[in-house]
Parts: C-alpha cells; sequence; structure tokens
C-alpha cells in the first residue's frame, strides 16, 4: 500500500488531497515535525531535506518501489502514473506545471514567510516585505482565474491541488470577494469537492493525533533554524 510519511501542513495536505481524488489505498505514517522525526536516520533516506511530505509507492516505476520527497514532484508522479489530474497534451501539460512551480517557488515560501514574521517576531520589516508579496501574489491568482477556470488551464488538476491548502491562510492578507472575485469562485469550487473535503477532515483527525503526542514528548522550536544543521549532521553521523 502507498505510505505517505508525512505531517498535516498544506504541503502534506495536498497530497492527501490527490490520493483521495484518485480513490487509491494509502496509509499516512506520522513524521510528527513538531518532535523533530524529520531529522531522524529512517525519514531523512526518504527525504534528504528532512521536510514532509515523502511518498512510498511499492508499486513505482518498472514495478519497483519508489520514495519521493517534494510535494509537487509527488503529485507529478501519481498524476503521471494514474493519467489524472494533468493534461497529457503538450501545450496543457506545460500551462499546468507552470502554476504548480509558481505554488512551489512563491506562494508557499512568500506565505511561509509572511507566517513566520507575523506569528513569530516583532520584525516589521519582515512582516511588511512578505505580507506585500503574498498580496501581491493573491493578485496574480485572481488575474489568472479571470482567463481560466482553474489555476492550471481548462481543468481541474494537479496546480489546483497545490495551491488550494496554502489559500486557506488567505485571513493575513486582505483578500476580500469584492477584489478577488475569480479566487473566491475558485476556492469555494473546491473546497466543495469530496474528496477534498475527506482529505481536509482525515488531516484534522491526524493533526489532533500527532499534536496530543507532541504534548507529551519533547517538542522542537520548530520556528529556529538555531539547532537543525547540528541535527542534520547527527542523523548523518548516525547513519554512518
Ligand atoms: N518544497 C517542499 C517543502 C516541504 C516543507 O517545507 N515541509 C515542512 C512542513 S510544510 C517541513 O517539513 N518542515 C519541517 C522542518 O523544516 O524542519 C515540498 O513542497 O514538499
Amino acid at each position: 500500500m502507498i505510505e505517505l510519511h508525512s505531517y498535516p501542513t498544506a504541503n502534506g495536505l495536498k497530497v492527501m488531497v490527490l490520493l483521495e481524488e484518485l480513490g487509491l489505498a494509502w496509509r499516512h505514517v506520522d513524521v510528527n515535525i513538531r518532535l523533530g522525526e524529520q531529522f531522524s536516520v529512517a525519514h531523512l533516506r526518504l527525504s534528504p531535506n528532512n521536510k514532509i511530505p515523502a511518498l512510498v509507492d511499492p508499486d513505482g516505476p518498472g514495478g519497483r518501489p519508489i520514495a519521493l520527497m517534494e510535494s509537487n514532484a509527488i503529485l507529478v508522479y501519481l498524476a503521471d502514473k494514474h493519467r489524472a489530474f494533468l493534461a497529457s497534451d503538450p501545450a496543457g501539460r506545460y500551462d499546468a506545471l507552470q502554476w504548480l512551480l509558481f505554488q512551489s517557488s512563491h506562494v508557499g515560501p512568500m506565505i511561509g514567510q509572511a507566517n513566520h514574521f507575523n506569528n513569530h517576531s516583532d520584525v516589521q520589516y519582515g512582516k511588511d516585505r512578505y505580507n506585500r508579496e503574498v498580496a501581491r501574489l493573491y493578485r496574480v491568482i485572481d488575474n489568472r482565474l479571470a482567463e481560466q477556470p482553474w489555476m492550471g488551464g481548462s481543468e481541474y488538476g494537479i496546480a489546483d491541488i497545490a495551491l488550494h491548502p496554502w489559500c486557506r491562510t488567505r485571513q493575513q492578507v486582505a483578500v476580500d470577494p469584492g477584489s478577488h472575485p475569480n479566487f473566491f469562485r475558485w476556492f469555494d469550487a473546491i473546497d466543495a469537492r469530496h474528496a477534498v473535503r475527506r482529505a481536509y477532515a482525515q488531516g484534522k483527525e491526524i493533526r489532533a493525533r500527532m499534536d496530543q503526542a507532541s504534548s507529551a514528548g519533547a517538542m522542537i522550536d520548530l520556528y529556529s533554524t538555531a539547532d537543525n544543521l547540528a541535527r542534520l549532521n547527527g542523523a548523518t553521523a548516525r547513519a554512518g
């Protein structure tokens, strides 16, 4: 059975959504990033960059197992394998892929930085810089959706699946229906999908279970990078 080694953040949730959309049998292997489990030797073998999510498919290319990190690489892999949620004609495929990469290159990192400065620092420069950038990205998304029904083009697919969980945090900047009508039309249409609802509901349950485990364990400060190199060096040494 497919294993998703993960924690239900936006990057974990997007893979859960696609697994549900595809109707696949899969199981969640909890990697509790609040307890530092992303630095375990076992997880680093799947995800050398010590991040979630990672996917293990026992039935990969050529019938051999495959392990993958980077959520959007995982989405492309699953879409290709099942010939779904990614256009098969070259023009449509590249159109969708550019928006998929827009998510991992811009939306994820900028929202991540905005969250960090807004909630874990008092550095006004950082708050202003990233909140402005996030507001700009919502304008880009609304403009794209004025041209096409979906971020990936004419059909719902992995670019939409990748972006939607990130856009659930839009309250941080002023994104209102009056000025972003296309964004809201798109967001609500995805929110109403059964597979999306199922995945987000599972994410909530998994999160509760993992948060309970966190409070019983030795939590790391996820918002400090001070010890991460030492953690990676320690795991590298343990792996021999
Ligand atoms: N570009 C990566 C980003 C992965 C990522 O940043 N994962 C975060 C959670 S959303 C994580 O594992 N954080 C733990 C850490 O930084 O130690 C992807 O899309 O998979």
